[in-house]
């Protein structure tokens, strides 16, 4: 009896806990609706499902508890039963799965008129590239990163001289625009994750994925990384701002193209004439790969003094 009774205030007591409770979605900013229709239906009958299974627990518990002198009937098969329960449940895996197939049918359909971004994850921080006034990006690479060109922009790609890097630095996006972000790594495995976008997918080192979506309202929005990646990850924390056109034009009136970033990197090579009695490529090898690390152990530093 005691069961039973505990069973049916679990029951109870998880469904006042979804009224009840003040944790919710943060509010929408994209076109990504879908998303959270598809979640709703998937929670609505995983939670009737789990009623149902837990009252008939319930139920059984108490109906058929021990009595003295009671005996049980062996029924090992019941055809009308089982017929039953198989169509019950292949209607609701039905349902569970159909309404996801055609959300990523569209979220995978970019339309044609949505600009590309690129957005690059690293241990562990977050950079963006948009196309310049050619509307293109410029072709990249893992292996061009180094302490000047961050993003690995290959230099030869005319495309790529106008692209406008921002580097462990806010995002901004004009509303009611869609975008296709490109989604790179250059080491581990990341996720770029906007709460209220509604979408998000793994970055591969090697590999570019995507996705796109509309910013519906103005705004400024954490992005995280959803896929653990170390032990900073936690601290990888980025910025995306949902500007008016307006203001957007003026923020990317403001920012650096490749090409202008890449300038301070040619003085710099001149300035030190020494180096240049050894081939180029061995004295610029230890920036490569102590820049980076140097830069993260300052930000580490920053949040820690906090
Ligand atoms: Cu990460």
């Amino acid at each position: 009896m005691a069961v039973a009774l505990v069973l049916v205030l679990v029951v109870v007591g998880s469904v006042m806990f979804h009224l009840l409770s003040p944790w919710w979605w943060t509010p929408i900013a994209s076109n990504w609706g879908y998303i959270d229709n598809t979640i709703i239906i998937t929670f609505w009958i995983t939670g009737v499902v789990f009623a149902a299974v837990v009252l008939f627990m319930a139920y059984c518990v108490f109906r058929f508890r021990h009595r003295e002198g009671n005996r049980a009937a062996y029924e090992p098969e019941n055809k009308r039963l089982e017929s039953w329960l198989t169509i019950v449940t292949a209607v609701g895996v039905t349902a569970l799965l159909v309404p996801g197939l055609f959300v990523w049918s569209r979220f995978v359909n970019v339309p044609s008129d949505a600009t590309e971004v690129e957005v690059v994850g690293q241990q562990w921080q977050w950079s963006f590239r948009l196309p310049g006034k050619d509307g293109k990006l410029g072709t990249s690479d893992t292996r061009e990163v180094t302490a000047d060109n961050p993003l690995g922009v290959i230099a030869s790609d005319p495309n790529g001289q106008d692209d406008i890097v921002v580097e462990a630095a806010d995002l901004h996006l004009p509303v009611g625009k869609p975008v296709k972000m490109l989604l790179r790594s250059i080491d581990v495995l990341h996720d770029f994750y906007v709460p209220e976008f509604r979408a998000k997918m793994d970055m591969i080192p090697g590999s570019v994925t995507y996705f796109w979506f509309t910013p519906t309202k103005t705004g400024t929005f954490q992005v995280l990384c959803a896929e653990l990646c170390g032990q900073g990850h936690p601290l990888m924390h980025g910025v995306v701002m949902v500007d008016t056109q307006q203001d957007y034009v003026a923020w990317l009136g403001q920012q650096q193209t490749f090409a202008q970033l890449s300038v301070p990197q040619q003085t710099g090579a001149a300035d030190n004439a020494p180096g240049k009695t050894v081939a180029p490529g061995k004295t610029m090898a230890p920036d490569k790969t102590i820049a980076p690390g140097l830069k993260i152990a300052a930000k580490l530093e920053t949040v820690e003094s906090r």
